[in-house]
């Protein structure tokens, strides 16, 4: 490296260690989405955290590269001119690799670990279990979890739940520090089951049992949309009623809706139901 390049790469890589150390601070204080109301979610803005610290860097090396080139290599009024032919950097160019390399393998060893960990026994996020209620259907592992059931129509969403008799509710009520194993599918058409806050999302298809794993931890509302199109009122399958509530408040919760229910029949409980056929004419 000549002296004046020697002295442009010093002033970049002093200006990109100060900015990249004051970017990632700022980062880490943070609060990324979807929240703490579950594990799933705690998981997911963990997740976008570790990433929004890593990229930092390499944005602020890519924008301040650009910037100090813009400023210090700009052409003169007037001048058209070529700059000097470049023939590649060995050093810059195995640092390049390197670099990319060892970020995309922290990614992988991450998601790997992940994957190994449900392999190894439990659907449910093994990081934090909470303490569980000992008593009633809400356990720790996924078969003395709570099953709710989530069906999809044109243009709602309900909740059955086959612990309590296959009640069924138009909002979704969920007890605190429990793990909930949660099927959902469809009676007409593909919808997208969405509960932003908790970190859950998974589509619903009718002749499907699609399953997903929470694990609540704050009590609280949140909301319930649709993230599939699904006709002319998918903007209106919002729920804003949905709630974590105490174990207590959802024992009682649900001893009156099945009070409520005792005189309503619903269609018999199912994994997954098919639309019924159309008729000619109907
Ligand atoms: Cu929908």
């Amino acid at each position: 490296m000549t002296g004046p390049t020697r002295t442009h790469a010093l002033r970049l890589l002093i200006a990109w260690a100060v900015l990249s150390v004051v970017g990632v601070l700022l980062a880490l204080q943070l609060r990324l989405p979807p929240g703490d109301q579950s594990q799933q979610s705690i998981d997911e803005s963990g997740l976008l955290q570790l990433m929004t610290v890593i990229s930092t860097p390499v944005f602020i090396g890519v924008v301040l590269f650009v910037l100090y080139s813009v400023v210090v290599f700009r052409q003169k009024r007037g001048a058209l001119e070529d700059g000097p032919p470049s023939y590649g950097n060995f050093r810059v160019q195995v640092a390049w690799v390197a670099i990319t390399a060892v970020i995309v393998l922290i990614l992988a060893g991450i998601g790997i670990g992940e994957l190994a960990g449900r392999a190894n026994g439990t659907n449910f996020a093994s990081s934090n279990q909470p303490s569980l209620a000992t008593t009633g259907s809400v356990g720790t592992t996924e078969a003395n979890a709570l099953q709710i059931q989530v069906i999809a129509q044109q243009w709602y969403f309900t909740y059955r739940y086959p612990d309590y008799a296959g009640v069924e509710s138009l909002h979704l009520m969920l007890p605190v520090n429990a793990n909930v194993v949660i099927h959902v599918t469809s009676t007409d058409i593909l919808h997208s089951w969405w509960a932003y806050e908790l970190g859950v999302k998974a589509d619903a298809n009718p002749g499907v049992d699609n399953i997903t794993y929470l694990t609540t931890l704050r009590t609280g509302s949140f909301t319930v949309r649709c993230a599939e199109l699904c006709g002319i009122w998918h903007g209106n399958m919002v729920d804003t009623n949905g709630a974590v509530v105490s174990q207590a408040d959802f024992a009682t919760w649900v001893a009156d809706l099945q009070k409520s229910s005792a005189n309503v029949t619903l269609p018999p409980y199912s994994q997954y139901y098919f639309p019924s056929p159309r008729v000619k004419g109907t």
